[in-house]
């Protein structure tokens, strides 16, 4: 635990005992387990406490130079500060620093392009997609028509469980999308932008790129920008990007970027959270310094050093293995009872934090799952290099191949707390 939480905590210790006793149990439980969640990470303590500032006092509706409150100098000053470090981060023009969260970036963005019943394109969530793409319960599938381009669904082929481009193309002929969607949740490969502007372009549509995964890699060309092919970017910022929990939205067109201002607000959200928009900005900072590439650069290591290491143990890996921070494990290759569920419910008791997944034709439900999701962009924030992979493999291998046995996931949950202390959460 950094020391400023350490003082922050005893402080409101004094205050509200309850409140403190859960965070300190939290803090624990980060501090002594191993977290696989690709889309989790561990933010300095500059975002840290920069996300718990005087910003939070105040209201904001509006933008920089056109507020309607009073008293906005210094927010005006900061979220200027967070958009040009956004600007410069990925390369494009305009940026919006205030979505709360990536699903609520792609609501505006859905917003600003599509009209209630409007098709648009996008990858099936159980292949990858995310929620905001189109799945029926989520307002993206409530009010809009998803279509959705496949994978190579063919073992023989080279390119199985990758996106199958051609495809994608016959599929936006077909049905003419307004708004192609790429960019991925659970899609372990190089997405080719490119390929999806070309489509876009054959239509009139917009090309929506979310990269909420991989900004982090796309900001330090350790994967390729979607800038210039895409009209819009979104993305979150607490993933690969280690920055507070958030969202943004940036384009190179004026008349896009108005569009969707008006859509972020007032369309979707009120008041911005100046004190989330303050720590984007230090994010953003820490981001763009030479150390944060090499970061990225290890974080992929790591995700293909670990791939290695779980294919020894006879798993087999979606899509063939990864060019990203994370990696989806076909359960079922290494024992076909095996769920999701259980794997991340034993790896859970042994310290290994992870989350259940579809897999590519997965004919489980969500809830139990023949897939489990890892990444490696928090382990990597922590200090674990490639070498560490193996171990980290074979613990996964004895829980599982141990069917979750109390005592076996017992002995592992010692060795990772033990192995833990050896990477503090300071940084
Ligand atoms: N829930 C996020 C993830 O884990 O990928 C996506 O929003």
């Amino acid at each position: 635990m950094d020391s400023l939480t350490v003082s922050y905590l005893e402080m409101l210790e004094q205050h509200d005992a309850e409140a403190c006793r859960i965070l300190r149990a939290e803090a624990a439980r980060q501090e002594t387990t191993i977290e696989l969640i690709a889309s989790e990470n561990h933010v300095s303590q500059r975002v840290m406490h920069g996300i718990g500032t005087c910003l939070t006092n105040k209201y904001a509706e509006g933008y920089p130079g056109r507020r309607y409150y009073g008293g906005c100098r210094h927010h005006d000053e900061i979220e200027q500060l967070a958009r040009d470090r956004a600007k410069e981060l990925f390369g494009c023009k305009y940026a919006n620093v205030q979505p709360h969260s990536g699903a609520q970036a792609n609501m505006a963005v859905y917003m600003a392009f599509l009209e209630p019943g409007d098709t648009f394109a996008s990858l099936v969530l159980k292949d990858g997609g995310h929620l905001s793409h189109g799945m029926h319960l989520n307002f993206s599938g409530r009010y809009f028509k998803p279509v959705h381009y496949p994978l190579v669904y063919d073992e023989a082929k080279p390119d199985f469980e990758h996106i199958d481009y051609d495809a994608m193309r016959a599929l936006c002929l077909e049905h003419r999308p307004k708004m192609i969607l790429c960019g991925y949740s659970a899609y372990p490969r190089t997405i080719h932008f490119e390929k999806f502007r070309t489509v876009a372009d054959e239509i009139g549509a917009i090309m929506v790129a979310d990269i909420a995964h991989i900004a982090g890699l796309c900001a330090t060309g350790v994967h390729p920008n979607p800038f210039p092919h895409a009209h819009v970017v979104t993305t979150t910022t607490h993933k690969t990007l280690r920055g507070p929990r958030g969202g943004l939205i940036m384009t190179n067109d004026l008349e896009l970027h108005k569009k969707m201002n008006t859509t972020v607000f007032p369309g979707t959200q009120g008041g911005p959270l100046m004190h989330a928009i303050g720590a984007k900005a230090i994010a953003f900072g820490e981001a763009l310094k030479p150390e944060y590439k090499t970061y990225c650069r290890q974080v992929v290591s790591n995700a293909q050093a670990l791939v290695s290491a779980l294919s020894e143990y006879g798993y087999r890996l979606c899509s063939g293995g990864t060019d990203n921070h994370l990696m989806l494990v076909d359960l079922s290759a290494r024992d076909a009872d095996l769920t999701g569920k259980d794997a991340e419910a034993w790896l859970e008791s042994a310290g290994i934090i992870t989350n259940k997944n579809g897999i590519p034709k997965d004919t489980r439900p969500p809830m139990v799952t023949s897939g489990l999701r890892l990444g490696t962009p928090a382990v990597t924030t922590r200090g674990l290099r490639e070498e560490h992979m193996p171990q980290i493999a074979a613990w996964i291998d004895r829980v599982l191949g141990s069917g979750g046995d109390e005592g076996e996931c017992a002995a592992v949950r010692g060795e990772v707390r033990e192995f833990c202390e050896g990477y503090p959460l300071e940084h």
